[in-house]
């Protein structure tokens, strides 16, 4: 359906039909610009960036692209479009017509699931915010803008559904989203993740490899939701979020590449003298970012999520396609939990496994990406193998959290994971050293010491393009 731009909050779904609706979103919009202005992109918002805008939610209409100033991008409301006779497909309603309407009985489950998922686009804003000042690209400064706007629109996707369906408790809650900060001692983001530093762009890349990547199966699951209005918005969102993975996956790959590269030039495997980062260390980052997204799913037995897929609420990753009775009431599945020591394969009611089945679609996702990493390892003829970490090690949710997990899956006493710690998460020193090669690269077509450049450019532009223009002084 064709997008309504001459409104002042462009949308999909007539808002200007819903004249209270309407109002009460364009009192929310200031607040929105403002907390922008203080925690969107630091020093470029006067800044032309070359950004993509939606159209129309088809797949032809997808985008058109050109200059934008960030504080004037058109953020709005865009829903797929509604499929009339769609069914709730999973859980205790299966079968029947999906709501229009919140069932009145899970309200507050649904609200929760809602301000959760929009609790993270903003935070993501914010932890990112710094990374402009000591970008390796114009390339890569003009992807990470592109990604920050869509988190915007993704959080206006949330507040028109608290708005439009939760009376005053949504317009609170659609306040409260504006207030929270990442990383604020007294007024944190609500998920874990989501408060850690994003302090540097190796960092940021794996944030998009590997959080992100959450985002898209946590959408996924939303997508099937027995609330069609919830499934709709989630629907579009996920066109949205396969720029932010091609992002996060080629971006770790050039760091990769360009490592590869030093080390054959250099005949060595240590780069960091020739402005490379060694892939012991590349390594590193990835057993901390894994690990705080595995988190993400939440605890491995939830009734929390049993009750969300009972009710109809949240589904399975490609929920319809599954070939079973979508209401798990006798299934079971299997689940790895630490006992006396040592760790051991369980079987656990599927039902209250579901975010141990989602985090599992995760990870099996994880693991393609990184073969493709591993590939451009080989092909460079350099002998090394990244691996993802075992799904135990560094966990603070779930069954994992009181023990310490190594990551090849042993379980070690604290002071045997204190000693270690150093060589799989980057410490202090390594952080440093990443820091020192962040320096700000914006000559058109020229990228940084550490990264190799792009395949190729956005929207069939050369890699020389002037992404972003108007700069700032320094
Ligand atoms: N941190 O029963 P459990 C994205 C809490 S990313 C802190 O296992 P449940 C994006 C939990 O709230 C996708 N607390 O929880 C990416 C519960 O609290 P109560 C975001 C946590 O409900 C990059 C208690 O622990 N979307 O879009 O089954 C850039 C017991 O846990 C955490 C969603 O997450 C944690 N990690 O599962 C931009 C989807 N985990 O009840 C965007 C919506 C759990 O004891 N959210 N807790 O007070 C959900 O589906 C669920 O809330 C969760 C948690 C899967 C997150």
């Amino acid at each position: 359906m064709a997008i309504n731009y001459s409104e002042r909050i462009p949308n999909n779904v007539n808002l200007a039909d819903d004249r209270r609706l309407q109002r009460a979103l364009e009192a929310w919009q200031p607040g929105f610009l403002q907390w922008w202005a203080e925690m969107g992109p630091e020093t470029f918002q006067g800044s032309d960036v070359y950004l993509r805008t939606a159209t129309s939610t088809d797949a032809q209409g997808w985008a058109t692209f050109g200059y934008v100033k960030m504080p004037d991008y058109r953020w709005g409301i865009f829903l797929a479009d509604l499929e009339p006779d769609r069914k709730i497909p999973f859980g205790e309603h299966k079968g029947e017509p999906v709501w229009r309407e919140v069932p009145g009985e899970h309200r507050g489950v649904l609200r929760r699931l809602i301000v959760t998922q929009g609790d993270t686009e903003p935070a993501s804003v914010e932890q990112q915010r710094h990374l402009g000042r000591t970008c390796p690209s114009l390339y890569d400064l003009r992807n990470l803008f592109q990604v920050n706007v869509e988190e915007g629109r993704h959080l206006w996707a949330m507040v028109y559904l608290l708005h439009a369906y939760f009376g005053r408790d949504g317009r609170e809650e659609a306040d409260a989203l504006l207030q929270r900060r990442s990383g604020n001692a007294d007024n944190p983001r609500i998920l874990g993740a989501f408060n850690e530093k994003t302090p540097d762009w190796l960092s940021y890349f794996m944030f998009a490899h590997f959080t992100d990547r959450d985002g898209k199966y946590q959408l996924a699951s939303l997508a099937e939701s027995g609330f069609d209005p919830l499934a709709r918005t989630c629907r579009f969102m996920l066109t949205e979020e396969a720029h932010h993975l091609f992002v996060g996956e080629s971006g770790v790959g050039r760091v990769i590449s360009r490592t590869c590269q030093l080390m054959k030039e250099h005949n060595t495997d240590k780069v960091g003298a020739h402005g490379g980062i060694d892939l012991t260390l590349i390594q590193k980052y990835i057993n901390f970012h894994y690990s705080v997204s595995l988190d993400l799913f939440g605890s491995e037995l939830s009734t929390n999520a049993a009750t969300y897929y009972s009710a109809g609420l949240k589904g399975r990753f490609k929920e319809t396609d599954r070939d079973d009775d979508h209401q798990l009431n006798v299934s079971t599945y299997r689940v790895l939990r630490p006992v006396n020591g040592i760790v051991i394969q369980t079987e656990q009611t599927a039902l209250n496994a579901l975010n141990e089945t989602l985090r599992d679609s995760y990870i099996a996702d994880c693991e393609r990406a990184l073969t493709r990493w591993n590939k451009i390892i080989r092909e460079a003829g350099v002998a090394f193998e990244l691996k993802l970490p075992h799904r135990g090690f560094r966990r603070s949710i779930g069954e994992f959290a009181s023990v310490q997990v190594t990551p090849d899956g042993q379980i070690v006493s604290e002071a045997e994971w204190q000693r270690q710690t150093p060589a799989w998460i980057p410490t202090q020193a390594d952080r440093e050293f990443v820091a020192s090669l962040m320096k700000r690269v914006t000559a058109p077509g020229e990228f940084a010491s550490w990264i190799a450049p792009p395949v190729r450019g956005i929207n069939h532009q050369s890699l020389d393009f002037e992404y972003v223009t108007a700069l700032p002084a320094n």
